[in-house]
């Protein structure tokens, strides 16, 4: 399981800080849909989805995208122990949703975008190499109970 060093959690945290939850979340799972359409099939109940613009001011998404992202804050908080943390949720997005936990690589990565997008200049190589390690743990955290 990954390690954070005492300097990659305060980077985490730094930032962590100043995210706009709200905003943020429905921007990500909103570009998810829009540069990985293949994602859209698991949000059939959201309504027009048929446009980037459609999608990306579709209240649903920015809803779930809320959502998503206030989970993702808490392995803010359980960066020593991101495996028990989203045990259950590993099991409801394998067992219920059956998401292909690829997908929760590719949001990372589209989370690590808007932020680069929103933070400009404070998003150094550093705050990348510890935020980046963080999508990945969370990654491999949710994928854990697939079987
Ligand atoms: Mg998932 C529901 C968290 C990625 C598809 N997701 C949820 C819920 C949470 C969550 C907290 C609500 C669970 C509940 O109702 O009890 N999701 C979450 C995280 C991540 C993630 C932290 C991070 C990577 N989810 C993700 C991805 C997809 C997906 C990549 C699909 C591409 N999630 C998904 C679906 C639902 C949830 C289809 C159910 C939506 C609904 O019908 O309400």
């Amino acid at each position: 399981m990954v390690h954070f060093t005492a300097e990659e959690k305060a980077t985490i945290t730094g930032l962590w800080g100043k995210v706009h939850v709200d905003e943020a979340g429905g921007e990500a799972l909103g570009r998810l849909l829009v540069v990985y359409p293949w994602t859209q099939r698991f949000f059939d109940t959201f309504g027009n989805l048929s446009s980037a613009s459609a999608i990306m001011g579709n209240p649903k998404v920015k809803a779930h995208g809320k959502k998503v992202l206030t989970s993702f804050g808490e392995a803010v908080k359980n960066l020593d122990d991101l495996k028990s943390s989203f045990a259950h949720l590993s099991e409801l997005h394998c067992d219920r949703l059956h998401v292909d936990p690829e997908n929760f690589r590719l949001l990372g990565n589209v989370l690590l975008v808007v932020l680069a997008n929103h933070f400009g200049k404070e998003f150094t190589p550093q705050v990348q190499a510890a935020w980046q390690k963080m999508v990945s743990g969370v990654a491999t955290a949710l994928a854990h109970k697939y079987h």
